[in-house]
């Protein structure tokens, strides 16, 4: 029995639309029976749900907000009665109260299918030791990623994330070929594999790498520092979890699993769908989830989809690597700034000089903006000359000067002397809140 069936990856254009239509003209029709906010949305715009022929409509139907899922906590959205429900996962977020999200057992098997598809895809299988280090509980990371490596076939190892020496001890004794983190932890694994000396006794070949962004050069240096190819997996708690979308071999935008979740780009300040390829506001709607399905949410990821077909053959469209989300943009001095951008350039100018650990800094002082950005220096750079230090600073502040249209003081730090993150790195201490 394959573990998912090769040709829903393949479908064609109309044979897409086709199936999508019918799943969401069934969801609309499942929500609008069983999830009140939703029904009084639709009945607020005027809108039933036959009215939703296929995805041509799909433009008619309201938006959902993260703020639904806080008003209608704990269960308030779920479309299925509880019994129904086998698994619960929730996520905190920076701000504000958590939300929960849940799932019936044909929800945990589209998980599973999502993940097991990407697996395939590049290559992991029966023969290989996959070493989840994505955090488990409530968090979507670990546990969403293990029911798909069992799919297909592959050792388990459910390590969640932290304590460091015991994962490279771990990676060296089980053999672990395929490393599942965020790519922050997958730096500092590689940092700490480095300072230990122990590469050459690591078997890994792959990395599956996601829950944050992280830019191309972040991805050549893991790849460099561990000697794999790392590839990007991205979901969010609202919609499933980890595999909404994933890379294939091409590592060139990854595959939105289209028969499962419809992606639209919208601009986040009219709404409006914009054309393929523009950037914007990702917004999704789910097309097979029982207990809580989603439509048209809003995820204030950042990011752009990319119209033309893949190199791989897949026929699902691919959306570029997210830029970072728009509750993450902070605006410096009116300036849409997004932490991402702040990486590209570190890495861009690095030369082995810097790591790719950073912080922002922003303040208020006198009614303007202060923009800080603290940078590690290695250990082999790291020196007293000050002539040194001074000149690597400004070569940081121009680059970054050019990139982002202001002017941020750039400050060396010592090596090690930035928090690490096991998880999702925090890049942002913005400390402005109540400062007129
Ligand atoms: O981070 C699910 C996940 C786990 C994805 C493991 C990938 C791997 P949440 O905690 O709900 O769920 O956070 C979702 O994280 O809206 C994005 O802003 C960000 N994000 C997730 N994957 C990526 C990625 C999980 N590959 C939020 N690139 C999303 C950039 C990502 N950002």
């Amino acid at each position: 029995m394959p573990y998912f069936d090769e040709k829903n990856e393949t479908l064609s254009e109309e044979q897409l639309r086709k199936l999508q239509s019918e799943r969401l003209r069934e969801t609309v029709r499942r929500s609008y029976e069983n999830v009140e906010c939703f029904r009084r949305r639709m009945d607020e715009a005027g809108i039933r749900p036959e009215d939703v022929r296929g995805v041509e409509d799909l433009g008619k139907l309201p938006f959902s907000y993260k703020s639904d899922l806080r008003d209608y906590y704990p269960y308030g959205l779920f479309a299925v009665p509880m019994e129904q429900v086998v698994r619960l996962h929730a996520s905190s977020g920076t701000t504000g109260r958590r939300i929960v999200v849940g799932y019936t057992e044909n929800d945990l098997s589209m998980w599973e299918e999502c993940i097991a598809r990407m697996l395939t895809a590049i290559g992991v299988g029966k023969a290989d030791v996959v070493q989840i280090s994505f955090g488990y509980g409530l968090f979507t990371g670990g546990f969403g990623v293990h029911g798909g490596a069992q799919r297909v076939g592959a050792t388990v190892i459910p390590i969640s994330s932290g304590n460091t020496q015991n994962q490279i001890r771990t990676m060296i004794d089980f053999g672990a070929t395929v490393l599942c983190c965020t790519p922050s932890y997958a730096m500092y694994l590689a940092e700490e594999i480095e300072k230990l000396g122990v590469r050459d006794r690591l078997k890994l070949r792959v990395g599956v790498f996601g829950a944050e962004p992280w830019s191309e050069k972040m991805r050549a240096e893991i790849e460099a520092k561990l000697g794999i190819k790392a590839y990007d997996i991205y979901g969010l708690s609202e919609v499933m979890g980890p595999g909404v979308a994933c890379e294939c071999p091409e590592q060139s935008g990854m595959h939105v699993w289209e028969d499962h979740f419809l992606v639209e780009i919208i601009d986040p300040d009219t709404g409006r769908q914009l054309p393929p390829g523009e950037s914007g506001e990702l917004v999704f709607t789910s097309l097979t989830k029982e207990a809580f399905p989603v439509i048209r949410y809003r995820t204030r990821d950042v990011c752009r989809l990319i119209p033309e077909r893949c190199r791989c053959g897949r026929t699902h469209i691919r959306m570029a690597k997210p830029a970072g989300r728009t509750d993450d943009m902070l605006i410096i001095r009116g300036v849409n700034v997004f932490p991402s951008q702040i990486e590209e350039v570190l890495l861009a100018v690095s030369g082995g000089e810097i790591t790719p650990n950073y912080r922002i800094v922003v303040d208020r002082v006198n009614n303007t903006d202060t923009f800080e950005v603290e940078v590690e220096m290695s250990e082999s750079f790291f020196s007293d000359n000050v002539r040194m230090i001074e000149t690597f600073e400004r070569r940081i502040t121009e680059q970054l000067r050019s990139t982002l249209g202001i002017g941020a003081k750039v400050r060396l730090v010592n090596p090690n002397s930035l928090e690490r993150s096991e998880g999702k790195a925090k890049r942002v201490l913005d400390l402005r809140a109540g400062k007129i």
